[in-house]
């Protein structure tokens, strides 16, 4: 199946079996690193840094720039991958490899714009300047919903910024890791000169990952997956000063307000809600309907949730794949009954059988209608679930939508201005993204991705995030002959 990829066979065949949730059979192995090959690894990035932070940043960028040729040319191939091992959808699969050529496209242009600042000095024949240095070797943590593209928001910005990469893909999601290494020694043999360890892929399970949480030579720790692991990562790597990114659990919400456009909202409710069968961080899964459009949507809702298409992504004509695993469909199946005993009204929600997959986990997605925001609707279950209230006013929605741990995405559907702007102001949502008439889910890569409270804080992607892959260097220069003091202070010797 790498074949094409050029991934070394020694690499599985042996070891943690790898299944597909299409089927629930094995496609594959994958060893576990040992320690001592982890340590190895995080020693040969150490020395691939002190060569690669020397080298021009538009010429790093070039790097950057054969990645995306080769996730170009390999895009339906690794997207067919993607959806092998995850279950994903194939548009979605190859849109997640677009998401990666996508931010390979940016980073190139960043590489020439890694700009600090000059700062009037207040002394004269003075001035300051900040610049940016690159940080040390990046540690890149993945989860297994989206196994390449979250690798390529860090690993894009990390390598043109100077920094050596080392990535723990999921232990559910190796060969799509390995298959993305492949790409990357091809574009690295074709730029020629790479230091050796420059981007690097160890595998297993939580041993691996904390050997680079716990490692000083691990400048920056950029992890994604449940709140409880970035709890852990956070404590961890603070305890030894090291830098964080975190991008944890989500539990979003869209309001739809008296307002908005219900043919609009319908589609977006359903792919933020239904899409990935529920598995992105930035899945939609609490919905906050005005009582005076409650009975004009929620059963258009329903009418989809009973009649979306299910089953195995391969063929592409089913909008709706399988869950990951067992686990997640008992997860599932925990947050519904929990539901039901608040008095919950459940919509689908029922075991799906596809032919020959017998051992995997095929759920219809589910329209939970609440009493109330309680129970389960305030905890992430990665599924397809989506719950529904009612509100009366405005700013009852706003303290709905806030009323979670977690802060990832938001939206609103509105064609009143004063509510758009209202829950786009310091008084309304209180997420790192807040969308107006779209889902909450396929964020682009130009913006800054991540968010606020228990989902940890950390911006990948976009905009500015490429400073948390960079340290800063404040300077004063003096050009002149005297040395006055900063604040008038006078210390005459
Ligand atoms: C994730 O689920 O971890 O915004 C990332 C989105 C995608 C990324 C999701 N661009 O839905």
């Amino acid at each position: 199946m790498l074949t094409g990829f050029g991934v070394d066979p020694a690499r599985f065949g042996a070891g943690r079996a790898v299944t597909s949730p299409i089927t629930g059979g094995r496609i594959g192995a994958v060893a576990d690193s040992e320690a001592p090959a982890v340590e190895a690894a995080i020693a040969r990035a150490s020395t691939a840094f002190a060569a690669w932070r020397l080298v021009p940043a538009p010429r790093r960028g070039e790097l950057v720039r054969l990645l995306g040729e080769e996730l170009r040319a390999a895009k339906s191939g690794l997207g067919r991958l993607v959806t092998l091992e995850v279950g994903k959808v194939p548009s979605e699969g190859e849109g997640e490899v677009q998401e990666m050529i996508d931010i390979c496209d940016f980073a190139v242009g960043l590489s020439r714009q890694l700009q600090g600042l000059a700062i009037p000095s207040e002394r004269p024949d003075h001035r300051m300047m900040e610049q940016w240095h690159p940080a040390g070797v990046v540690g890149i943590v993945t989860a297994f919903n989206f196994p390449v593209a979250v690798w390529s928001w860090n690993a894009a910005l990390a390598l043109v910024c100077g920094d050596p990469v080392i990535w723990k893909p999921s232990e559910k999601t190796p060969l799509t890791a390995l298959a993305v290494q492949a790409l990357f020694e091809r574009a690295a043999a074709r730029f020629g000169g790479v230091p050796d360890g420059l981007s690097q892929v160890v595998t297993g399970g939580r041993e691996v990952g904390q050997m680079l949480v716990d490692d000083a030579r691990v400048a920056v720790l950029s992890a994604t997956g449940s709140t409880r692991m970035g709890k852990a990562v956070g404590e961890r790597v603070a305890r030894r000063f090291g830098r964080c990114i975190l991008e944890l659990g989500g539990n979003n919400a869209s309001i739809v307000a008296p307002s908005a456009d219900l043919d609009l909202a319908v589609r977006a409710i359903a792919f933020g809600a239904m899409g990935t069968a529920g598995q992105r961080c930035t899945t939609l899964r609490r919905l906050i309907v005005h009582a005076s459009v409650y009975d004009a949507l929620v059963p258009r809702l329903a009418k989809v949730y009973r009649t979306v298409s299910v089953g195995n992504p391969l063929p592409g004509d089913v909008l709706v794949g399988p869950l990951v695993d067992a686990a997640a469909g008992e997860a599932m199946t925990r947050a519904l009954d929990a539901a039901r005993a608040l008095g919950a009204t459940v919509t689908g929600g029922d075991i799906v059988t596809v032919p020959g997959a017998e051992a995997a986990c095929y759920r219809r997605p589910a329209l939970v209608e609440m009493p109330e925001q309680a129970g389960p609707m305030l905890e992430e279950t990665f599924a397809p679930i989506l719950y529904v209230v009612k509100y009366q006013d405005f700013a009852e929605a706003i303290a709905l939508q806030n009323g979670v741990a977690q802060g990832l995405s938001s939206s609103i559907f509105s064609t009143d201005m004063r509510e758009t702007e209202g829950f786009l102001s310091a008084a309304g949502s209180d997420c790192g993204i807040a969308n107006v008439n779209m889902g909450t889910s396929g964020a682009e890569i130009g913006g800054a991705f991540g968010g606020e409270k228990e989902t940890g804080g950390g911006r990948e992607s976009g905009s500015d995030a490429w400073k948390g892959y960079m340290r800063r260097q404040t300077s004063a220069i003096n050009f002149g002959r005297s040395l006055p003091l900063a604040q008038g202070v006078r210390f005459d010797v």
